[in-house]
């Protein structure tokens, strides 16, 4: 081998939907390949630690599959026949497509189409200076937050909490609906560090025994979409027993008496009916939650992927203003920092533009809009023209059946800007080739941490790939807009936003490589008043009133809870359909990125049911047969694997898996939902009631 090749570190941040956002040291090979990605050991969040499928991301990025030119579609529409074309004819394709869409139905027949394939601030929300000067429909990205979201701002009034890091200064770490060791790494250096230093208990709370789940010390079990039950059981409890912090209460929250009052019928017998845990269990994560001050709540999103997960997210957040953990160090609750940094993103996204009359479409209900439901489109007129960029529809958004439909619409024109051929370029007129991260430049903000990190581009990128930005502003020349933002370089826009946000200059960032954007103490805590109007938490809610941006109010809202509660709203398994199926999240897949790697297909094997022993030998099913899994949406065919670890009645398909690799093309989100979830929105894929049987 070439043992002369000069190696040389380049500094990064990881681009993917992940909530740690790792600050990262890439080794980069004679300028052109990369070697190995590290974790960065100086950051104290990283902590040198980062998933094994970002650790061989040279994979991915030196992928002989990847896109490197653009291409027009020849025969029918997902046929997968391509004429490669130059890069100015595909570009005025595309504009004149708009153009002609426009005048026939108006600019909200356009639909500007991105995800968070990328997190980098430019590449990813640039497409919204478009969107917002040519007043094409809107984007509503709920996939992924609404609900959790929802539920933590109905009670904190923002979205921020508890210094992460502080997790290593708890004597209780309560990991809630995330699989974290597959998810999100870093949040178990932090609960292990806590565990040896200080002896601090972690309680993992989750639907399956899980990676993380197997390492907790209490594992709590539980069916999907009963957390509210045992967040309520767990506040009985905590007042029943004298662990409740009444003078915390007083001054920090808003409805603590009328809230015990409604508590008091939410016995741990009532919850273990619900939940399907003992009383036991409930009894002692009570006790164990309220004598332990320094308890860090974790909340993850999984729990939140049911049609109450906002409720249940606000009911999980409710225990720690019952004991008043938040007023100690190591104590409170984290979900997300999105709230905590303040950005300027005028520039980038165009927001001085805004009209706020025009429409707004969901992205969880993208095969609803897409197949013209009137609702969906919110009595505007159809979409007849996309581009889309950092997303993959046709595989991740739910009732896949419908997306597929009207992606095949022939009135309905698509471009894809990718880096590989997904299922959604798949489907397109025309696709483009786009760069990874290490090949444009990009600023990332933690979801999972405090920092926010500069990527800088590390090396050319394979043939004819193109930045978003590039297509952006390329786009924006064709169609004659003039925003300033279009004329401005990567390095500018993150220069300018950072200036204007009181961060400094992008230099400065480059020179430090990140900047700590942790609000202090105080603040973290809520010790000087939650985001409300009146400073408190909120135990009751008003949901309709909870609406952050403004789409107004979706599905059953009006039933909702107004204290912490168990709401029945689920898809409650019936005779026809007698288990619950979750899709939750393979540990070498991000999304449906990383499907595509060869050392994640090895390492995931292939699309699975996983299901009790008991259920299968009940159905005549055994390990590694074909089964059928349906309801009224479609069906799909996978392999069994026999599992102790979920309780009876629950199913378990890990990864969003290419559809290809299912029979029929059929993948798993054939059999997700995309009916409204209250209150505002969002995919409910952990939230499906199903039929199994033995494969034909
Ligand atoms: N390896 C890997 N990492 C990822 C991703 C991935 O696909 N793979 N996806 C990324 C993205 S976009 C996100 S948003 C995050 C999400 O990461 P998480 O916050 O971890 O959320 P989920 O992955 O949706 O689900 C987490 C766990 O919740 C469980 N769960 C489902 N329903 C319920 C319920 O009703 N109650 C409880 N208590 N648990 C339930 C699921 O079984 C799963 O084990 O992870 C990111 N990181
Ligand atoms: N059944 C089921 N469905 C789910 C989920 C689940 O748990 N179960 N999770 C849901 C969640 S939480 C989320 S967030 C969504 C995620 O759904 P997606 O946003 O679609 O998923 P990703 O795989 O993260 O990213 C999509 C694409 O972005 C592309 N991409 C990455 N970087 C760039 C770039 O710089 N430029 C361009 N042009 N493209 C880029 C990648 O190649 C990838 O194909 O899926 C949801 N769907
Ligand atoms: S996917 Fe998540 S854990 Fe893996 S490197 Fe990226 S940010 Fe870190
Ligand atoms: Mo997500």
């Amino acid at each position: 081998m070439n043992q002369l090749a000069p190696l040389r570190i380049g500094h990064s941040a990881c681009p993917h939907d992940c909530p740690s956002t790792c600050a990262l040291d890439v080794e980069i090979i004679e300028g052109k390949r990369i070697g190995r990605v590290r974790g960065a050991k100086d950051n104290d969040y990283t902590a040198g630690v980062i998933c094994a499928k970002v650790a061989r991301y040279a994979e991915r990025i030196h992928n002989p599959n990847r896109l490197t030119q653009p291409l027009r579609r020849k025969g029918e529409k997902g046929a997968g026949e391509w004429a490669s074309i130059g890069w100015e004819d595909a570009l005025d394709e595309i504009a004149e497509a708009f153009v002609k869409a426009e005048a026939r139905l108006g600019a909200e027949t356009v639909w500007p189409y991105y995800y968070a394939g990328t997190m980098g601030l430019v590449q990813r929300d640039g497409i919204n200076r478009l969107r917002h000067e040519k007043r094409y429909s809107g984007f509503y990205g709920t996939i992924c937050t609404n609900m959790a979201w929802t539920g933590y701002i109905a009670g904190a009034g923002r979205i921020a909490g508890v210094d992460p890091r502080e997790m290593a200064k708890s004597d209780c770490v309560v990991l809630w609906g995330t699989n974290a060791v597959a998810t999100q790494v870093n949040v178990m250096t932090h609960a292990i560090r806590a565990r040896k230093e200080r002896g601090a208990k972690i309680v993992a709370i989750d639907i399956y025994q899980n990676d993380t789940m197997k390492q907790a010390d209490i594992a709590l079990c539980l069916k999907p979409g009963t957390d509210g039950a045992l967040a309520a059981a767990v506040m009985h409890v905590l007042f029943r027993d004298g662990h409740a912090d009444r003078a915390y209460l007083a001054r920090y929250t808003d409805a603590a008496g009328a809230l015990e009052a409604h508590l008091a019928t939410r016995t741990p017998e009532w919850a273990a009916a619900i939940t399907g845990l003992a009383v036991s269990e409930i009894e002692a994560f009570a006790t164990l939650v309220g004598t332990t001050k320094r308890s860090f709540f974790r909340l993850g999103y999984g729990f939140s992927r049911q049609r109450n997960g906002a409720v249940a997210m606000h009911a999980a957040l409710s225990i720690p203003a019952v004991t008043g953990a938040w007023q100690h160090e190591g104590g409170g609750a984290f979900h997300s920092n999105s709230g905590i940094f303040h950005l300027d993103k005028t520039a980038i996204e165009g927001l001085e533009l805004i009209d706020p009359s025009v429409r707004q479409l969901d992205q969880s209900r993208t095969g609803p809009v897409l197949t013209n439901d009137p609702d969906a489109l919110k009595g505007g007129p159809p979409v007849t023209a996309m581009i889309v960029q950092n997303t993959n529809p046709v595989s991740v958004c739910p009732d896949q059946t419908l997306v597929k439909r009207g992606f095949a619409r022939d009135d309905l024109f698509v471009a894809v800007h990718e880096q590989i051929m997904t299922d959604t370029a798949r489907m397109a007129d025309i696709v483009l080739p786009a760069t990874m991260f290490m090949e444009h430049d990009d600023i990332y903000k933690g979801g999972g941490h405090q920092y926010i990190i500069f990527g800088g581009k590390l090396i050319e990128p394979p043939a004819e790939c193109r930045t978003n930005h590039q297509v952006i502003t390329g786009l924006a020349r064709r169609l004659g807009l003039t925003h300033p933002g279009f004329a401005m370089s990567e390095r500018e826009l993150i220069d300018e936003m950072l200036q204007g946000s009181g961060w400094g200059t992008l230099a400065n960032l480059e020179e430090k490589r990140w900047i700590d954007c942790q609000s202090p103490f105080e603040t973290a805590h809520f010790l000087d008043g939650f985001g409300h109007a009146d400073g408190k938490f909120h135990f009751r809610v008003d949901w309709a009133a909870v609406d952050n941006e403004n789409y107004g109010a979706v599905g059953p809202h009006a039933a909702m809870p107004e204290f912490p509660d168990h709401w029945g709203s689920i898809e409650a398994a019936d005779e026809a359909h007698p288990f619950r199926l979750a899709t939750s999240p393979a540990r070498s897949f991000l999304n449906s990125s990383f499907n595509e790697t060869p050392g994640s297909i090895t390492r995931e094997g292939r699309p699975e049911l996983m299901i009790h022993p008991e259920d299968a030998a009940a159905l005549g099913i055994v390990e590694g047969e074909r089964v059928a899994v349906g309801n009224e949406r479609g069906a799909v065919t996978v392999h069994a694997r026999l599992f102790e670890g979920l309780k009876r009645g629950v199913v378990i398909s890990e990864g969003i898996w290419p559809n290809s690799a299912f029979e029929d093309g059929n993948g798993i989100n054939t059999l997700t939902g995309a009916d409204p979830v209250a209150p505002f929105g969002g995919a409910a894929v952990h939230d499906n009631k199903v039929w199994v049987r033995k494969a034909a």
